[in-house]
């Protein structure tokens, strides 16, 4: 019956403790195997710890939410669900208003592409309706510094369940799914892995494009292993099939449980690849204010897995791309250099983080696309070798230093120079057997003036060298 309904997936967002697993529970009918606050962690410390998907089914759509962690720490998981999501529930308790973290997954939705969301003042039952407009206010006064398509408010209380159906009835109006590619090879990051006594591995998650049936062969990337398909599952309803859209548990018995973690893919076999290193188109946060300098240690999340990731930003001169130590103003391309290899393909959201940074600062750097995954990462730096003038003749000027033998300094001959006057010049010739070389300027120098030559060294960069 299911499926004939369309899928549609609704992340759950905002600050700890303001209402987001309450407001699940109330709306849902069905709670997934790694449905809501399972982890023991969460049941002793009354937060959530992990994604959780619960569903329910409205109108024509079945809605999986996805339910995010509001803790600071876990912002790595809020950003895995706002990859697979079409639209978001921001929760705001009407008795706290928002708070940092409302403000961080706002710019996490905001960066990850994701167009409508619906702001839901919870806890109603808990604040007067001045407090509640005033919530509600101040929340229309940061949303308007953002770029959402489509902006809704709900006042809810899961508690006394006031406001339930209206928020029904809004994301039955609002939520729409974004496009479903099905004629492409099948594609499914896996957010949960675990072992069935009886089944053996299953691996859960929502298919981002493509199909695939019972009896199907995929592979589990990066990893490579490969896997048949015994049975498939929506919600514990069994099915033959699963197309791009679809939130699916795959029984895939070949694989071994603990060998998937969250940010490995199920695949069509040799569809996609692997890389530890990639260039992208960056689309900077405003609001962040922190300095970017090359080699900066960030967390990237590229499609759903986070990996510790260095930047190297850089300009492109011609076809050269000439690294750059620090960048002024906002960056426009970078490389990231990984330290674990991901799946990764061109048009890839990525998330650029600074976990380091305390919560109650913009962590957030930027975002990108994934423009370029070259075969290796070929970067260029300024090498400047300096010498001196040691002897100004009528006819030439003596320079030391530049080489430090005939051999070397007869690869120079031909060369331009600059001295730190600002001086230009070439090398004409060499002189003796020490690495002299004979020099022309185009205006007066005089012996122990600096003289720079600038070359382009290209270097293949790899994360940590
Ligand atoms: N009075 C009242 N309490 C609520 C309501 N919704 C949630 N709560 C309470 O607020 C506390 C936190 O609720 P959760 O739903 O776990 O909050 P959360 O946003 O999921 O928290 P994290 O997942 O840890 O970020 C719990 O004690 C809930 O019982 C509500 O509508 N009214
Ligand atoms: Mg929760």
């Amino acid at each position: 019956m299911m499926e004939h309904l369309i899928p549609i997936h609704v992340g759950l967002m905002g600050h700890i403790d303001h209402g987001k697993t309450q407001l699940a529970r109330a709306l849902s009918q069905k709670v997934s195997t790694a449905g809501l606050d399972k982890h023991p962690q969460s049941q002793q410390r009354g937060i959530t710890i992990d994604l959780g998907f619960t569903m329910f089914v409205l109108g024509k759509y079945v809605v999986t939410l996805v339910d995010s962690p509001g803790h600071a720490d876990l912002i790595r998981s809020v950003v895995a669900g706002a990859g697979i999501i079409d639209a978001a529930l921001v929760v705001v308790a009407a008795d706290e208003g928002p708070k940092v973290q409302t403000g961080e997954h706002l710019i996490v939705l905001q960066s990850m592409d994701v167009e409508t969301i619906i702001i839901v003042v919870s806890k109603i039952d808990l604040a007067d309706e001045k407090r509640q407009a005033s919530v509600e206010s101040t929340m229309r006064s940061i949303i308007a510094d953002l770029s959402f398509k489509r902006v809704e408010y709900v006042r809810v209380s899961a508690l006394t369940g006031a406001g339930i159906d209206r928020l029904r009835d809004v994301m039955a109006r609002t939520v729409t799914p974004r496009p479903r590619i099905r004629d492409a090879p099948f594609l499914m990051p896996v957010d949960h892995a675990f072992s069935v006594k009886g089944h053996g591995t299953v691996a859960t998650g929502t298919v981002l494009r493509g199909e695939a049936k019972v009896g199907d062969s995929l592979e589990l990337m990066p990893q490579g292993q490969k896997g048949k398909i015994r049975s498939i599952q929506t919600f514990s309803e069994p099915r033959e099939n699963t197309s791009a859209g679809d939130r699916v548990g795959l029984n895939i018995p070949d694989l071994e449980s603990a060998t998937i973690s969250r940010g490995n893919y199920l695949c069509q076999p040799g569809s996609v690849r692997t890389t530890t290193s990639a260039i992208l188109q960056t689309k900077p946060n405003p609001l962040y204010r922190g300095r970017l300098t090359k080699g900066m240690v960030v967390s990237a999340t590229i499609g759903m897995p986070s990996v510790t990731a260095e930047l190297v930003p850089f300009r492109t001169e011609g076809t050269t791309r000439v690294v750059e130590d620090r960048v002024e103003g906002p960056m426009s391309q970078t490389a990231v250099l990984l330290q674990r290899e991901v799946v990764a393909e061109t048009g890839m959201r990525v998330l650029l983080m600074r976990t380091d940074l305390p919560p109650t600062q913009m962590r957030i750097i930027g975002s990108g696309e994934i423009v370029e995954i070259p075969d290796k990462m070929m970067l260029s730096r300024k090498h400047v070798r300096s010498g001196r003038i040691t002897r100004v003749r009528s006819a030439d000027v003596l320079v030391k230093g530049l080489a430090s033998r005939k051999e070397t300094a007869e690869a120079l001959v031909g060369s331009s120079v600059r001295t730190s006057t600002g001086r230009g010049g070439l090398l004409a010739q060499t002189f003796g057997t020490r690495g002299v070389l004979s020099a022309q300027f185009d205006g007066p120098v005089k012996v122990g003036d600096m003289v720079m030559y600038e070359t382009m060294v290209e270097e293949e960069y790899k994360f940590g060298h």
